[in-house]
């Protein structure tokens, strides 16, 4: 019988499908497919062929949107997860994630978690730049407890993915959400699970009538696949400033009459977010290095 579904987990080259009724099939991928240079990721919706509670995929339907760093797709919210310390907030790291969301069209919120660590004034920072910005902040302490409820709110009836470096808490996080979860913590776990089966595909854990995707950390985070011409759009407090440059297509780093430099100049714009923007400016490579490199 012909179904539909949605790819919830992927493991040892088995596809788990759950359909609209909640049933799940342990699906393969038909060679013909494999042929066709398919790409298929948690969070995929395939057509497939059921037969028991196996089935084979025939077909990836178009995506609303992709996420290469987690590897996922259709995704309703990415929730930016980073700890007051211990690690120490990174305002790059956060801005790294959240351009890669922004790139993708994905909404994004920032979970700030480990409040029962934080700095004096770090959260305000925080609000301060990142409302500024257009992102919510939601502070959380796994550890305590605090902040939860906001979270669960935020998430609702959404497909979102939990994404940061190791030892934000972003497992710890879920499991205060909903201590059924029983997600694995510490940093020890997380070098065992990248040994074993190199999972950079996430999860789906069904919460709250969506779905929630922890991911496993990172080394490091590829901003090379961006171009440079559409970093800014994906820094949205840029918009009202870089309209106002007095070049076409300025770059917001050395051109005259440049409005986003005046604004962070006059604080309009935080400064961290734009130091942001030049670092990973610097990060993409120029276009005819990459052309060359082809
Ligand atoms: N103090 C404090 N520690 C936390 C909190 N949340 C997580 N941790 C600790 O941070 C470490 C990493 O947590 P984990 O959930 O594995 O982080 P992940 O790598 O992002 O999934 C663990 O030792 C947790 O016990 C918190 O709210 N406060
Ligand atoms: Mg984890
Ligand atoms: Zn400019």
């Amino acid at each position: 019988m012909t179904e539909q579904g949605r790819v919830i987990k992927n493991y040892m080259g088995y596809y788990y499908v759950e359909t609209a009724e909640r049933r799940v099939f342990t699906c393969k991928v038909k060679g013909r497919m494999k042929q066709n240079r398919f790409s298929l990721c948690t969070g995929d919706y395939v057509v497939f062929e059921a037969k028991g509670t196996e089935g084979m995929i025939t077909e990836v339907l178009p995506r609303k949107n992709f996420l290469q760093r987690p590897t996922v797709a259709n995704i309703d919210l990415v929730v930016v997860t980073a700890s007051c310390a211990n690690p120490e907030f990174s305002f790059l790291i956060t801005d790294k994630l959240l351009v890669l969301a922004e790139s993708a069209g994905i909404p994004a919120v920032i979970c700030l978690n480990k409040t029962d660590l934080a700095p004096p004034d770090l959260l305000q920072q925080c609000r301060e730049v990142y409302g500024r910005a257009g992102y919510k902040v939601l502070p959380v302490s796994a550890r305590q407890g605090d902040g939860l409820e906001q979270l669960r709110n935020e998430v609702a009836n959404k497909v979102t993915v939990f994404a940061g470096p190791s030892g934000v808490g972003k497992s710890s996080t879920l499991n205060a959400i909903d201590p059924c979860f029983q997600r694995v913590v510490g940093v020890v776990s997380e070098k065992i699970g990248r040994g074993r089966h190199t999972t950079r595909c996430a999860d789906f854990i069904p919460f709250a009538g969506g779905y929630l995707a922890d991911t496993p950390g990172f080394g490091n985070l590829n901003m090379e696949e961006l171009e440079v011409e559409n970093l800014a759009a994906a820094f949205p407090e840029f918009a009202e400033y870089s309209r106002a440059c007095r070049f076409n297509g300025c770059s917001h780093t050395h051109e005259p009459g440049c409005e986003v430099k005046a604004a962070v100049e006059r604080g309009e714009i935080a400064s961290s977010r734009y130091k942001s923007y030049l670092s990973i400016e610097q990060e993409i490579p120029a276009k005819k290095e990459r052309s060359g490199k082809k």
